[in-house]
């Protein structure tokens, strides 16, 4: 018997709007109003201004740490903008763009990258979990959130954001594979920005794609440009569409670039060629909208300075309240864990010590006696 093929696909990969500002009409036309254009335009620059006060921030001492967003706003923005306010958004920790959308309060954003818990106390009604750290965790609670909304039938679903590293966890698989074998309304949006770390993605998947690595749970898999408002948008569409009348979950690969650092602890240029980072740089999504809205006849130089100078007040504002939120008591560290807390903490807390490096006064050796 001659062999067969047995099973034949391909992965597209969807542009609308490309780094030079050309502009498929075929596919974009009627996406998104102008009027939002200028809305999601003015976003990208909110978040830029908030990533370089966030830097100073950090830089001068007021902040521990800060992932910068620069030059992946796209996906997350994108998303939050072609779902309803019924569905979950699961983000990992470069995803500002998409959660202000949304209506995250700006502030919450800067309390956690201080370390104020209160800065991951998120309205419910907003449909936001926490800032995710730990890598690929957030992708099987998306699954959860989006299984319990198909055993409600309340028409949500879950979309979950997360980078290409995060591809290669344990708990990225495990969430494909129940999402897709249990028919569960979720959209995985894979951010693949060429880098984890200091981790090139081609060294991390050996395939063309990310995205394909969705076809082994039999999940519709798309690839957009994940710098490109339009791509994003429709693809986000056509898998929301297809969580809410099929419950059927897909993965999307945006292909993006981190311009900054991979936090302030980082320095890129120990591991990224500067000519890689220029190509980038053309390619930055908020430079080709703003492009297209010169081309549709809808902005100019004017209108430009009046929105950098709104967003520059407008984060000054939000730094302030942030800033200017009394302190936390050092007990709060520990309520909100345990609804009765374990002996071991109660030391910690009592004392407020830690038992880790034998500084609890409990746990330090009685003194020798000295002989006279
Ligand atoms: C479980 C886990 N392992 C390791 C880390 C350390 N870590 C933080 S970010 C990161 C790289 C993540 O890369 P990617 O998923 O591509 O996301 P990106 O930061 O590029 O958006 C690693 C390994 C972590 N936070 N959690
Ligand atoms: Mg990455």
């Amino acid at each position: 018997m001659p062999a067969e093929p047995i099973f034949e696909t391909k992965i597209d990969h969807v542009s609308i709007l490309d780094e030079h500002a050309n502009f498929d009409a075929s596919l974009g036309e009627g996406l998104i109003p102008n009027d939002d254009l200028v809305d999601l335009y003015r976003h990208m620059r909110m978040c830029r201004q908030f990533d370089e006060i966030s830097f100073k921030l950090q830089r001068s001492g007021r902040m521990g740490t800060y992932p910068e967003n620069r030059g992946q706003e796209c996906p997350s923005l994108g998303a939050a903008y072609a779902l309803t306010d019924k569905d979950w958004l699961v983000p990992c920790y470069r995803e500002n763009a998409g959660l202000f959308w949304r209506g995250l309060p700006p502030e919450k954003i800067l309390l956690h990258w201080m370390g104020d818990e209160r800065g991951n106390n998120i309205d419910p009604a907003l449909k936001i979990t926490p800032i995710a750290i730990p890598i690929g965790t957030q992708m099987l609670h998306a699954t959860g959130l989006a299984w319990a909304s198909k055993y409600r039938g309340d028409g949500g679903l879950a979309c979950t954001f997360f980078g290409d590293g995060a591809t290669s966890e344990g708990d990225f698989h495990e969430a494909m594979n129940f999402s897709a074998n249990l028919d569960i309304p979720v959209i995985f949006m894979c951010q693949n920005n060429s880098w984890a770390i200091s981790v090139p993605t081609r060294i991390q998947c050996s395939a063309p794609t990310i995205a394909q690595r969705g076809l082994a749970y039999g999940m519709d898999c798309v690839q957009c440009d994940g710098n490109d408002i339009f791509a994003v948008v429709k693809v986000v569409r056509d898998a929301a569409k297809r969580a809410r009348e099929e419950n059927r979950p897909t993965f999307i690969e945006a292909v993006t670039y981190r311009l900054g650092d991979h936090t302030t602890a980082d320095d890129a240029r120990r591991y990224r060629d500067a000519a890689e980072v220029e190509a980038w740089q053309g390619r930055d999504p908020l430079i080709r909208i703003k492009k297209h809205m010169v081309n549709l006849g809808i902005w100019d130089d004017a209108r430009d300075a009046a929105i950098n100078e709104q967003v520059e007040h407008e984060v000054a504002q939000i730094t302030e309240r942030a800033e200017g939120i009394e302190a936390p008591l050092k007990d709060d560290f520990f309520d909100h864990m345990y609804e009765t807390l374990p002996q071991n903490l109660r030391t910690q807390r009592d004392t407020m010590r830690t038992s880790s490096i034998g500084q609890d006064p409990s746990q330090i050796a009685a003194p020798v006696a000295q002989h006279s």
